[in-house]
């Protein structure tokens, strides 16, 4: 529906709109300032967020390389004023960890995995005679090859080890169980080594799937409300950890009608609403954030599916999609739940920052499933 601008209002806050463009010039000369102290950083961090994803994307061959530019980032962020030695550690601890994560995906449940380790060296000192050795604590992983060299790392620069690290997983492994590994990487340089990662690989993908459904009555968002409102549900009987979780906004006839109540949630202005999920352990999870920007004036939300495996994100709507029915990747992964156990009281928190249209939440739902292993 269309807002109402008030033009009498806009009269009264001249004066504060004079003042905001004062201090508007003002926070331009800071900006300005800070902008010739630090373009150096800024350039660097772009170049090396542009490298990595190269790097994560044509060498190593990996789709949905999300978090190499942002371990690059991270690492180089972290050693703007720190250069040298602290810069090369933190460097390789951001860069292993990374590059487990997408084992996960990848090598689990064949029974024999491979590994390839990918390590940046952001500090300000090269890195050379790289060595690593792969071990594990637990009785059910067999190191098949543990260790490697890697080429020399310059300043900024990143390599794969030369050998792949493998392992198998014996058949006691339970389906699920979460297997232990450190790394411990030698070489010459800056910094204190060898040093030592520790890091876990979970086993298992995702199994069946278990259905939770919100059964309470229609819950008003209220209005340009920042405290929003909690709508709590019961998750029980459910055995073993999250493996994925799936978030599910209802309805049985979906229609762009205002206050239509076979939908989801019904709300006359898509753009203002942020959903939230959180688990019984406190862990939150933004599932959308005023989806298709603050200008998408679309009704309602109907069978919409966040899922992280979906190809497009519930934030890249248009008013034209309403009410958005369909699969869509959440503004932040739900993946942050793997692993927890979903037991407990969950809380969908709805917020409308801005005081004109708003609606209700009437349906909603989560699928969970436990891990499984072929
Ligand atoms: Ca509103």
């Amino acid at each position: 529906m269309p807002r109402l601008r008030d033009s009498d209002a806009r009269r009264a806050a001249a004066p504060l709109i004079e003042e905001a463009a004062e201090r508007s010039r003002v926070s331009m000369r800071t900006r300005l300032e800070r902008l010739r102290v630090s373009w150096r950083s800024v350039l660097q961090v772009g170049v090396a967020a542009g490298a990595a994803w190269f790097f994560a994307t044509e060498i190593l061959g990996h789709q949905g390389a999300f978090f190499a530019p942002v371990a690059a980032i991270i690492t180089l962020g972290l050693t703007i004023t720190q250069r040298g030695r602290r810069a090369v550690e933190v460097a390789l601890g951001v860069a292993v960890g990374i590059l487990v994560g997408d084992l996960i995906v990848l090598e689990i449940g064949v029974g024999t995995a491979q590994l390839t380790v990918a390590i940046n060296n952001s500090g300000g000192a090269a890195a050379s005679a790289i060595s690593a050795v792969l071990t594990s604590s637990s009785p059910n992983v067999l190191i098949l090859q543990g260790s490697t060299t890697y080429n020399n790392i310059p300043s900024a620069g990143s390599a794969a080890n030369n050998s792949p690290f493998s392992f198998f997983v014996q058949p006691t492994a339970i389906c699920g169980e979460t297997l232990p590994f450190s790394l411990t990487i030698n070489y010459t340089g800056n910094g204190p080594h060898p040093v030592v990662f520790n890091f876990s690989i979970q086993t298992g993908g995702a199994g069946t799937f278990s259905h939770f459904a919100y059964a309470g009555a229609p819950v008003l968002v209220p209005l340009g409300d920042p405290a929003g409102v909690d709508v709590p549900f019961t998750v029980d009987g459910f055995t073993g950890t999250i493996a994925k979780l799936k978030f599910n906004i209802d309805g049985t006839t979906c229609t762009t009608v205002q206050g239509a109540t076979t939908v989801g949630i019904d709300h006359s202005w898509a753009g203002d609403l942020i959903l939230s999920l959180r688990s019984p352990t406190g862990r939150t999870v933004t599932v959308l954030s005023e989806a298709g920007g603050p200008f998408n004036s679309g009704n309602n939300f109907c069978q919409t599916i966040l899922d992280d495996d979906a190809a497009s994100s519930i934030e890249n709507v248009t008013l034209n999609d309403a009410p958005f029915t369909g699969t869509f990747s959440p503004f932040q992964p739900l993946a942050a739940f793997s692993g927890d156990s979903p037991n407990g009281t969950w809380t969908l928190h709805a917020q409308d920052l801005v005081a004109a249209d708003t609606g209700s939440v009437r349906a909603f739902s989560i699928d969970i499933s436990s891990f499984g292993c072929d």
